[in-house]
């Protein structure tokens, strides 16, 4: 924690540093409009000031300016003639014009496929951390699929406090399986492959460090990925009101080491009461 200052949150993801280029792009953008905007406005204020001997004038837009005569070959076209009487005026719109290119050419041109890059689908990796997250009213219960990347079955009935997901210990993917609460942890440089769901209401999964964001809906399995690139502690907040105690459901990130994941894993897996017959106590009476 306490890494929110005046600027961005660190950026600990492969693509934090693409979301936070459009953010400055924006910022740098509109500042720049702004210095150009308020000197052009001091201009006019300097140039059309109240002096003795001017008057302000104004032109009657129904009717043709003097100085403007609409060329024979507009005569059909009514429209034409109203724009070509205006011409002046819509010379003014030359800096909009401007401005709405910029937008449209960074939406199409970055945000577009930034956005897609990172939403419409779960990169390619050889090896990749599976889980899902579990969100309910008030917390996320994470599911590692464990080292056969293979998450066990949940059902329903199997629901209860000491097992938030129904995880069926008698289907052989589980074995490995490790379920946490509000405890995410992933090893650096590596991609986690996320199925985000949810019990109850909708939540959104939010981790700041991260750069993601993404609704978890009732009824839906949503993929999300990520790849941490920093060691260190973030956290997860749920984004969405979504009860009275929306305002506590966090949960810790862990970044760490290969190794020193791996060392966490175990010690879970052995505190694991379907984890493998040896260490497993009820099996020892
Ligand atoms: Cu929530």
């Amino acid at each position: 924690m306490g890494q929110y200052g005046w600027s961005l949150p660190v950026a600990a993801s492969s693509y934090a540093g693409k979301i936070d280029f459009g953010i400055w792009l924006i910022h740098a953008a509109m500042l720049g409009i702004f210095v150009l905007w308020g000197a052009f406005f001091i201009y006019l204020l300097v140039k059309f000031r109240a002096r003795p001997g001017h008057r302000a004038e104004r032109e009657d837009h129904d009717e043709t300016p003097a100085h403007i005569s609409v060329p024979d070959s507009l005569s059909k076209f009514p429209f034409a003639q109203l724009l070509y009487k205006n011409k002046g005026e819509l010379k003014s719109l030359i800096p909009d014009m401007v401005i709405m290119s910029f937008e449209v050419a960074l939406i199409v041109f970055y945000a577009i496929p930034v956005w897609s890059s990172i939403k419409m689908g779960v990169p390619d990796v050889k090896d990749p951390v599976v889980m899902e997250i579990v969100s309910e009213q008030f917390g996320w219960n994470i599911h590692y699929a464990g080292p056969d990347g293979k998450l066990g079955k949940r059902k329903m009935p199997l629901v209860h406090f000491s097992n938030p997901i129904g995880l069926d210990r008698e289907d052989p993917a589980s074995a490995d399986d490790v379920v946490m609460g509000n405890e995410l942890r992933l090893p650096v440089d590596r991609t986690a492959v996320i199925d985000l769901l949810s019990k109850d209401v909708i939540h959104s999964f939010f981790i700041p460090e991260f750069r993601i964001k993404q609704d978890a809906v009732p009824g839906l399995s949503i993929p999300v990925w990520v790849t941490p690139t920093k060691v260190g502690k973030y956290e997860i907040t749920c984004a969405q009101l979504c009860g009275f105690a929306h305002s506590l459901m966090r949960g810790d990130v862990y970044v760490q080491t290969q190794e020193e994941f791996d060392a966490w894993y175990q010690s879970r897996l052995s505190a694991n009461p379907a984890a493998p017959a040896a260490s497993n106590p009820a099996e020892e009476f």
